[in-house]
């Protein structure tokens, strides 16, 4: 018998896979309760967190390592998935489901007479994105892994991540949200692959060693960027890929020369000026909000992520670049990062030592574009002057690609200066910008938009022009949601009832969900469905209570629009209904009334007063109708306060009418429609972005349409008379008489104005009251409807079942057969 260990270096990783029966996960969970944290049973529930993840944590690593190992043989081509936002919420629960170990650790737990549940809640979210973006990009690193997909996620460790909503007196009051206070079992800090980002300096030629000119860019302020490794487990498959955060910290600790001058806290300035880089998460969700520190975050991930993969790639290739776009790609998300484009040209030729050709070559076949919207307000562009001062190297490139890229301009439409000025990545004027998503265009091989109508409204509309020269560039990825966390983890009832009849292989493979569809005339299958409606809709009524101090009677219609604040999402349609119908509550026009609670919930960017005023007339109203004697069960209205990825495990699950009623044309695609759609809500919703292939799946008889399609939408901005709408409908003008009286601000004068400016503004760029006849008198069928069970309980149905083409496998294959070209396995 040997009396070797066995090894375990970094070629070889052999560990023995951990047991994991409940006695084995309660003693190891025990052990580091009580050893290495130094706790006891009966400590603060967090601890009780912390040592289970820990336990857990244990079972993921030598499947991390492997996984790692696998990635890094030669030949294996990666996609690297860099975004500003990773919005990935509990990692406990999740990995749990993936390693299937949920029953042995509800076990382990109960020995200690704990609820896992409890301890699964007592993880903080981490919430390090905004919306739906940030959210997507977890739910792609979550398919990857599960397809195996060698896909490695970029992005950067927000010291804060999104803040905390409070609601005092209706208003929101944003706290910071300081998540790693307690630490984070789920990362793994990794100082020996460090990266320094330069910033500021300016340029000099030297002639470099073949005698031939060289640019270096010196005399710059150095960042350190720190990596931290986030575990991204797949679905029972033994792979864990991973999602590598930067974080930012000072080169010295303290500049010495200052130090000893006495200058103590100049010099430890100099420090907290790096670290500010990472600290905290714009809350800006599609709007640009153009602060330099902004443009920092983006350099200093691009920057830190290709400096990363081309030390990989140096290592293993010894500096030969002729295969590298053979074997690497990058998608880039949003124009966020776009700066990689520029930065990894750089890096192959100040750093390696390539031609300017080479580079290219390098560059636009391994950069890949995703744009997520059309709204001018979020396309990003930064002033010259800032690149000038804070990246004067990555300012010089661009100018040279913008050089290149006019050529190519002229060629096709010679003598055409309109449109060089048009397509220039440079725009002209008082102050000269760069454009980041032009500068993605020409960078990429691959752009592409997130939903049908979206991809098409790109090539038509805003990238018409880059469209006519490289139309092969542009294709469309329809978004997904991944049916692990917002089905068989969010809703473990339904899943169960579901596997019960046809197995559970469509949580890895949603498309067989939509064999559920033949028990749809079972008596017994349909009541079972309603049961478990009916059970997720008891624990929404109950966080609703404790949240909101508002009853929701789960007899009633759950109406819900859970999703960031904005105007062209139009919340304010959604209150407009509520109005109308406590005004019909009022003046006694209930016969076949249906029962309704609505919850609205969101978040508003910091610095968007309308936003938050929307939020503050969803509270206000609420308070008028939830207690007014008159009113009763027949509605309610509650705004859910820091709403996000936890919350709408709760929500999605317990919600019968999802709202997806944004201004046709605006938005995207939309995720959250899907995460309803397969719990089993029908949705009620404009043709825009995803609903309209959400309604194409499902069908017309099971989807509440609604308003202006976006052509119309562009037809009616040319004559738009609001007041005119309001005259004409008596509804209407019931609805805005109520907001315009006072009725729900009556201490509080004037407060809403600026709402009702922006319905009567000609100019409303949402035309939110050119659909609200078609808004009410949907939502009356969709009442009508309700009051049916039996055939609302099929709708239901028949909204999961047809819900296999979002989840974000189906996407993410897409993206891979179209854009990456990796294998699997
Ligand atoms: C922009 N743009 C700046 C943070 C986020 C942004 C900073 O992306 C979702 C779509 C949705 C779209 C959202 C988006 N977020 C666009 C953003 O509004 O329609 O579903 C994912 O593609």
């Amino acid at each position: 018998m040997s009396n070797k260990r066995t090894l375990c270096t970094k070629e070889f990783c052999q560990m023995d896979k951990l047991p994991t029966d409940s006695e084995s996960l309660a003693t190891d969970f025990e052990r580091y309760l009580t050893r290495h944290l130094g706790r006891f049973i009966g400590c603060i529930p967090f601890y009780l967190y912390e040592a289970f993840s820990l336990t857990v944590r244990d079972h993921i690593m030598t499947d991390w390592r492997n996984t790692w190992k696998e990635h890094e043989k030669k030949g294996v081509k990666k996609a690297y998935y860099m975004s500003l936002e990773f919005l990935i919420g509990r990692s406990l629960g999740n990995h749990l489901l993936n390693l299937d170990i949920e029953n042995e650790s509800k076990e382990a737990m109960n020995i200690f007479a704990l609820a896992l549940e409890d301890i699964i809640s007592q993880e903080h979210d981490a919430g390090l994105g905004n919306g739906g973006l940030g959210r997507l990009a977890a739910c792609f690193m979550d398919s990857c892994a599960t397809l195996t997909l060698p896909v490695i996620g970029y992005g950067i460790r927000y010291e804060y991540g999104m803040f905390r909503q409070i609601i005092k007196d209706g208003y929101q009051i944003e706290e910071p949200d300081h998540w790693l206070r307690n630490g984070n079992p789920w990362e793994l800090e990794r100082p020996e692959y460090t990266q320094v980002i330069k910033f500021g300096g300016h340029i000099e030629m030297v002639t470099n060693h073949n005698r031939k000119p060289h640019v270096v860019w010196v005399g710059t302020s150095d960042v350190l960027a720190i990596p931290y490794d986030v575990p991204i487990s797949g679905y029972k498959n033994n792979v864990v890929n991973t999602l590598r955060l930067w974080s930012a910290s000072t080169t010295n600790i303290f500049n010495l020369d200052e130090f000893n001058a006495g200058s103590y806290s100049e010099a430890v300035e100099v420090k907290n000026d790096a670290e500010h880089i990472s600290m905290v998460l714009y809350p800006n969700d599609a709007s640009e909000n153009g602060k330099e520190l902004r443009l920092k975050q983006q350099y200093f991930l691009a920057s830190a992520s290709l400096q990363d993969v081309l030390r990989m790639w140096s290592v293993n290739e010894n500096n030969d670049f002729s295969h590298f776009a053979q074997q690497n790609v990058f998608q880039l998300n949003d124009t966020h990062p776009t700066i990689a484009v520029a930065e990894l040209m750089r890096l192959l030729i100040d750093e390696h030592y390539l031609s300017w050709d080479e580079a290219w070559d390098i560059t636009s076949q391994t950069m890949a574009y995703t744009n997520h919207t059309l709204l001018p307000e979020a396309l990003e562009k930064w002033p010259v002057s800032l690149f000038e001062c804070l990246l004067p190297r990555l300012l010089q490139i661009i100018y040279e690609i913008n050089a290149c890229f006019l050529k190519a301009v002229s060629a096709k439409w010679p003598g055409d200066t309109e449109k060089q000025i048009s397509m220039s990545i440079i725009e002209e004027g008082e102050v000269q910008y760069v454009r980041m998503a032009y500068l993605a265009i020409v960078g990429s091989f691959s752009v592409n938009g997130v939903a049908a109508l979206h991809s098409k409204l790109l090539s038509e509309g805003l990238f018409k022009n880059f469209y006519e020269l490289w139309p092969h560039k542009f294709n469309n990825k329809t978004n997904g949601v991944t049916p692990r966390r917002w089905v068989a983890h969010a809703n473990p009832l339904m899943t169960q009832l579901i596997s019960e009849k046809i197995g559970d292989n469509w949580v890895r493979n949603l498309d067989e969900i939509n064999s559920i569809k033949q028990y749809i005339d079972e008596p017994d299958f349909c009541k079972q469905w309603f049961n478990v409606k009916l059970e997720n809709k008891k624990k929404l009524a109950e966080l609703v209570k404790t949240q909101c101090d508002v009853d929701f009677n789960v007899n009633s219609l759950f109406d819900v629009q859970v999703k960031r604040i904005h105007e062209y999402k139009r919340q304010l349609l959604n209150i407009l209904h509520v109005i109308h119908l406590y005004n019909r509550i009022k003046r006694n026009d209930t016969v076949n009334w249906t029962n309704r609670c609505v919850l609205i919930g969101g978040k508003a960017a910091p610095g968007y007063q309308l936003a938050k005023s929307i939020i503050k007339l969803t509270n206000n109203i609420a308070n008028v109708i939830n207690n007014d004697s008159d009113v009763g069960d027949k509605l309610k209205l509650a705004f859910m306060p820091n709403y996000g990825v936890s919350k709408m495990q709760i929500i999605c699950p317990a919600t019968d009418l999802s709202e997806q009623i944004s201004t046709a044309g605006k938005e995207a695609s939309g995720t959250g429609n899907m995460k309803f759609m397969m719990n089993g809500a029908v949705t009620i919703g404009t043709y825009d972005g995803a609903n309209i292939e959400i309604l194409d799946a499902v069908g017309n008889d099971n989807f509440f349409l609604f308003g202006l399609n976006a052509e119309e939408v562009e037809q009616q901005k040319k004559g738009y008379y609001p007041s005119q709408l309001v005259e004409n409908d008596e509804d209407l003008k019931q609805v805005m008489h109520l907001l315009g009286c006072g009725h729900f601000n009556s201490f509080e004068y004037g407060i809403f104005d600026d709402i009702i400016a922006s319905l009567l503004n000609p100019y409303d760029p949402w035309l939110t009251l050119a659909d609200f006849r078609s808004y009410i008198d949907t939502q009356e069928k969709v009442s009508l409807a309700y009051r049916e069970q039996d055939s609302w309980v099929k709708m239901s149905i028949m909204n999961t079942a047809s819900s296999g083409f979002f989840s974000t496998d189906r996407t993410m294959q897409e993206y891979n057969r179209d854009i990456w070209k990796l294998n699997s396995d």
